[in-house]
């Protein structure tokens, strides 16, 4: 085996070399299906955290209600709607603002018990910071919130920074372009632990900050909405890394601030929020130089913001190919980088090829950083996987590669406890009924094929997998695509007063959770998993 190869592998295989990268996945997907489809809550174990997410800026609405300002989504959606699929904004958004308790209720007729939402930076501080005052209408929006979670018996999930930073911000500093913002998160953050640490024993810093520094400073579809390659020199060969640094070293003083301050006496847990797709090299073969590639991939998607957590600097292929833009750590801030997570938050949609570029003709910097393409189809024109929906073409479902990046990440980060706080299928209802808009065949799919592999990851991998959450309890405002791509179990119906109306998916999820087991049942199910493994062997 070449040397690319064994390296890639033993990176990214489950254990030793016995598990393939290249996966066979009819097969397997119809297997999980087999399996899944049987699953309940029972095959989990006791303490595993099934939840559910929003976000304040996809589901909140009251965009200029209760004293809130501005934030950098509310201007860069109201002022430029082209930005938006289907021109759409967040002002109404699903008005949980005003619904909130609904919404909570309808997470708990599924069985869930927990809820991870998003605090609106700009509903409390609408200053951006302490000092220009805190708006306590907010701070009781909040305060209600959690309350009325934890009276129903369930458990909160906060997370500080979901794509949304106040406007004024932005407007006197260029928000996350800049160091000063990071002394104003922690403030921020300082109030939330303040505020609602008592109560809410998971904090999550940042979701996604890949999202944040790519969509918004490489390819414009998040605000500030820069485009690096219609600028002379590309701003995407700066921006998103200095982005990125400012977001990381905003997350380890908020979690210093929580540690020095406030968990001791409150005894909750903090953690940062990652994404990324499963990466199989284009060429497989074993002399192919896809394999680093592949690695190479995974060291820009999550080892740009892991990788810091877990050693205190940036992954040395991106050092190697961003030189002197990828901005350094100081000795200090090193220290308190390193180590600044209880558990790792993990949010995981898709999959792709990586094909190794080492020569990129791109306009884009950050792109030609890379030296890599990915693409859905590999050297031989197998499709890694079926797509979703047609409008949303980028989310091909591969269930098995949840498996292997939870088993990728223990492997590589030092088995830390992850969390799943993303998991979910988009779809495209327009121009079917309600009726059509609740038979959600392919996100039940979706969701029992990745809750099998999930499983698999914890029983086999050995994974410390503590939790799930569906993305999202209901359709919100899904970011640059507006109300055109949904995700929610709860469907809602925007042209008439946004009743909320239970997909198949949510039944199928409320039985998962109130099926009770006999053992007389367990042993049936484990002869007959025996058997369809059995005939799923005969069937390959
Ligand atoms: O809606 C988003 C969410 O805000 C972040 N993760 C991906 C979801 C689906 O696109």
């Amino acid at each position: 085996m070449a040397d690319n190869q064994s390296n890639a592998l033993a990176l990214i295989s489950s254990d030793d070399n016995t598990v393939s990268l290249v996966q066979k996945p009819t097969s397997e997907t119809r297997l999980a299906r087999i399996s899944a489809s049987k699953m309940t809550s029972q095959d989990f174990p006791d303490d595993f955290v099934f939840g559910a997410g929003t976000a304040a800026l996809q589901v909140e609405g009251a965009y200029a209600e209760g004293g809130k300002s501005l934030s950098n989504w509310d201007t860069f959606a109201l002022q430029k709607p082209s930005k938006i699929s289907d021109g759409s904004n967040p002002s109404l958004a699903v008005d949980e603002y005003h619904r909130y308790k609904e919404d909570v209720l309808l997470l708990k007729k599924l069985g869930l018990s927990a809820f991870r939402f998003s605090i609106s930076w700009s509903r409390v501080l609408p200053g951006g910071r302490l000092n220009t005052g805190k708006n306590m209408e907010g701070i009781k929006y909040y305060n209600d919130l959690i309350d009325f979670c934890l009276c129903q018996g369930i458990e909160p999930y906060a997370t500080l920074l979901h794509f949304e930073v106040p406007q004024c911000l932005e407007d006197e500093y260029g928000g996350f372009l800049s160091e000063k913002i990071v002394k104003d998160f922690v403030e921020f953050a300082e109030l939330c632990f303040f505020e609602f640490g008592d109560r809410v024993k998971h904090w999550g810093s940042l979701n996604e900050p890949f999202a944040f520094a790519t969509n918004g400073y490489v390819y414009g579809v998040f605000p500030p909405g820069h485009t690096g390659d219609s600028q002379t020199p590309p701003s995407d060969g700066t921006e998103p890394y200095i982005v990125a640094h400012n977001l990381i070293l905003a997350h380890a003083y908020a979690v210093d601030t929580y540690r020095r301050n406030y968990q001791a006496v409150q005894g909750g847990k903090i953690g940062m929020t990652n994404v990324s797709s499963w990466y199989e090299p284009y060429d497989d073969h074993s002399d192919s130089e896809d394999w680093k590639a592949v690695l190479r991939a995974f060291d820009f998607v999550v080892g740009w913001f892991v990788e810091p957590l877990v050693t205190g600097d940036y992954p040395a292929s991106m050092r190697k190919y961003v030189g002197d833009r990828l901005p350094k750590f100081t000795e200090e801030q090193a220290n308190l980088v390193k180590g600044s997570y209880d558990f790792m938050g993990f949010n995981y949609y898709t999959a792709r090829y990586i094909k190794n570029d080492p020569n990129p003709t791109t306009k884009s910097q950050y792109a030609a950083d890379l030296h890599y393409t990915s693409s859905t189809t590999n050297s031989e024109g197998h499709s890694i996987g079926p797509v979703a929906t047609d409008a949303a073409d980028y989310v091909v479902i591969v269930p098995y590669g949840i498996q292997k990046i939870l088993a990728f990440l223990k492997k590589k980060y030092g088995d830390p406890l992850i969390y799943v706080t993303e998991n979910g299928c988009p779809d495209d209802v327009e121009k079917k009924s309600v009726t059509e808009a609740l038979a959600d065949d392919t996100r039940l799919n979706y969701i029992q094929g990745h809750l099998y592999y999930v499983k698999k990851a914890i029983d086999e991998d050995k994974v410390r997998v503590q939790g799930y959450f569906v993305w999202s309890l209901l359709d919100t405002f899904e970011l640059a695509s507006g109300h055109k791509i949904r995700y929610g179990l709860y469907h809602v119906d925007f042209e008439n007063g946004l009743n909320r109306y239970p997909r198949k998916s949510a039944i199928w999820l409320m039985n998962f959770f109130s099926q009770k087991l006999t053992t007389a049942d367990s042993k049936k199910r484990a002869r007959d998993d025996h058997e369809d493994v059995g005939n799923n062997k005969k069937n390959k």
